[in-house]
């Protein structure tokens, strides 16, 4: 400590030091507490070793022993760093504006892709629990060899949850990280609007609060949806990403089928009403959010064409899953029909309830109009990158349980995300061969809440009633009956109550009614009625708890989940920085005499640098400059 405290001294680094130095500066003897991370890492393998996975791992399988291979950056790919500019649309957007970047967009010829391994993709595959660690170790291989992608999307929906409940890692830490190794290419994150990271609405100023803290930690493109649609909940989100300086990327939730002209519901005119209000509230970006896959090539065709036609100069986003294996057509063909950007994953994490095949689609668009930019021995390696990484996560893989895509979609609309754990949980309670029983009871529900948008948090309301359905042995038609003896869960009656938002199409009678039996109904947004959140007294109060001074962003994440926030702070607290732990090392722990290492960053940002010398170990300590 005392070395560090000169190395950091005003006087020291002008040079100004004389032998009277040391006797005239005794704060240089102030020393902080170390943090004995390394102990405290240690009592954590301990634990692992004894008490097995802190982290409860959801099936049998244990992560494998890879290490993951890391391909080299080519000479005409240097790795992008801070001190040379970065190039491509990150520098339009922080140079000159959300504006200016969504013109640019709109001037790019060809079509973008985004590049959602980072969060959709093991959100859907592998139960999100796709760590910082290997993110970062890929990173400077994907700033140097995909410059030309829109964006990453690395941040939001369950990711921020997640890392902090079952990771035991910081979100804003993994922002904040990725930016530093990603300087030049776009970050984008899923907003679920007045809800934010959570699954209800929280007041506007934390809303507020938190895209302002979003933008200072890197964040750029911010995709706002909300799980019915609803207009005023939408806004929320649009107007606290805006004034934050960040790019409005509106979503409109897809469902149903455009191309079906039985399905009256969500017909083209339902989501050009939507589109229009999205643009007249001044967006920068037009999304449509296929969060179940069941955007078929027809449907692509017909919608993205109306929209582009109504709206020359929107730049247009399109995301779908593949869960039937239809989306690499899909994709095709938002991008003939005039769309932007198309999201993809990389090849060995898509597929099935991920993203379609970013090699497929860029392989399908090239010699055509809409190339993408992006090669194909890079997208190459950066599987094979990921295909060994994923075998870290066996114990999360989807594919215990599901093996190909399946065309059911279409009927159930389940989202990408929420397909696989209903199965899983299907499977694990030995109800595998009735898994076909929950997707019908899935379909049922819907109906019966009067077919609703479903995506989170509205996709649990629908599958917590489709278990309730199945547990007391009901149909449509026998729910609607027994609906005012029938105690159901709290999800349904919240939903009902209007605490999620207001459906397009309203709510389905004599159903509510009977479920409410006379309780409170909101009319409006519910968000609207929260009284502020007091920041700096929430800030007092947890330093208080935790003993120990917290970043703003800290604050936020208790905001936003107080419970997960406190329980993640103490186990930091006892067990240090896990996530500096290699992935199998971090679930499984160590085998015996296996060595690992683990590097820990100084607090001040300065470094030991090792070097042999002559055969002797010899240490120096450098602080970073950059
Ligand atoms: C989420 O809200 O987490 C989603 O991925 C919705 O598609
Ligand atoms: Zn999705």
């Amino acid at each position: 400590p005392f070395l560090l405290n000169v190395l950091q001294h005003q006087s020291f680094t002008d040079a100004a030091v004389d032998t009277y130095f040391i006797d005239e500066h005794p704060e240089l003897f102030a020393f902080k507490p170390s943090q004995n991370r390394a102990q405290k890492l240690l009592a954590y393998l301990g634990e692992v070793q004894v008490n097995g996975a802190t982290t409860p791992l959801a099936t049998s399988l244990k992560p494998a022993h890879v290490v993951p291979p890391v391909p080299h950056v080519r000479a005409d790919q240097e790795p992008v760093t801070r001190s040379r500019p970065p190039v491509g649309l990150h520098s339009v957007l922080v140079n000159e504006g959300a504006e200016a970047f969504a013109k640019a967009v709109r001037r790019k010829k060809g079509c973008m892709i985004t590049d959602t391994t980072f969060r959709d993709a093991h959100q859907s595959l592998l139960a999100t629990r796709v760590r910082t660690y290997d993110m970062a170790k890929i990173s400077p291989f994907v700033s140097s060899a995909f410059p030309h992608l829109f964006s990453m999307e690395n941040w939001g929906g369950a990711t921020f949850d997640v890392s902090m409940r079952f990771l035991h890692e910081c979100p804003w830490e993994r922002l904040e990280t990725l930016r530093k190794l990603i300087p030049n290419i776009p970050f984008q994150c899923l907003l679920r609007g007045a809800n934010a990271m959570g699954y209800s609405n929280y007041p506007d100023n934390v809303i507020n609060k938190f895209a302002e803290l979003a933008v200072k930690s890197g964040m750029d493109i911010f995709r706002v949806f909300d799980s019915l649609n609803y207009l005023p909940n939408l806004l929320v989100g649009m107007e606290a990403v805006g004034r934050a300086g960040g790019v409005v990327e509106a979503a409109i939730a897809y469902t149903g089928d455009v191309s079906d002209s039985t399905r009256t519901q969500y017909n083209l005119q339902y989501y050009m009403d939507l589109a229009e209000q999205l643009v007249k509230a001044q967006c920068h970006i037009l999304c449509i959010k296929d969060m179940a896959g069941v955007l078929k090539p027809a449907a692509a065709k017909l919608l993205i064409t109306a929209l582009r036609d109504k709206y020359p100069d929107m730049p247009i986003h399109v995301h779908s899953h593949d869960t039937a294996g239809a989306a690499v057509a899909s994709m095709v063909e938002c991008a003939k029909a005039g769309a932007d950007i198309v999201d993809a994953a990389v090849d060995s994490m898509s597929g099935m309830t991920s993203q379609p095949s970013m090699g497929a689609i860029v392989a399908s668009l090239q010699g055509t109009n809409f190339e993408t930019g992006l090669n194909l021995d890079a997208i190459s390696q950066y599987s094979a990158y990921w295909e060994s990484a994923r075998q870290l996560y066996a114990p999360f893989e989807c594919a215990t349980t599901m093996k190909s895509g399946n065309a059911d979609v279409y009927k159930h609309e389940i989202p990408g995300g929420q397909y696989t754990n209903l199965q899983f949980q299907a499977f694990s309670l030995g109800l595998g061969d009735k898994f076909d029983e929950v997707k019908r009871m899935y379909r049922e529900a819907n109906l019966a809440l009067g077919d609703i948008i479903k995506v989170t948090p509205s996709s649990k309301i629908v599958g917590d009633l489709a278990q309730f359905m199945v547990q007391n042995n009901l149909t449509r038609e026998t729910l609607v009956d027994r609906a005012d003896e029938l105690s159901f869960p709290k999800s349904v009656v919240e939903f009902m109550q209007g605490h999620v938002g207001q459906p397009p199409y309203g709510f389905p009678e004599p159903l509510r009614t009977k479920v409410l039996r006379g309780k409170p109904k909101i009319d409006g947004r519910s968000g609207a009625q929260l009284p502020a959140l007091d920041f700096d007294k929430v800030k007092v109060e947890l330093e208080e708890k935790h003993g120990r001074k917290l970043r703003e962003v800290d604050v936020m994440s208790s905001a936003m989940f107080p419970r997960v926030f406190d329980d993640f702070e103490q186990f930091r607290q006892r067990f240090g920085p896990v996530d500096k732990l290699p992935t199998r090392v971090f679930f499984s722990g160590l085998d015996i005499a296996e060595e690992c290492d683990v590097e820990i960053e100084t607090e001040n940002e300065i470094f030991s640098v090792f070097f042999d010398l002559n055969g002797q170990m010899r240490s120096i300590f450098v602080q970073d400059r950059e």
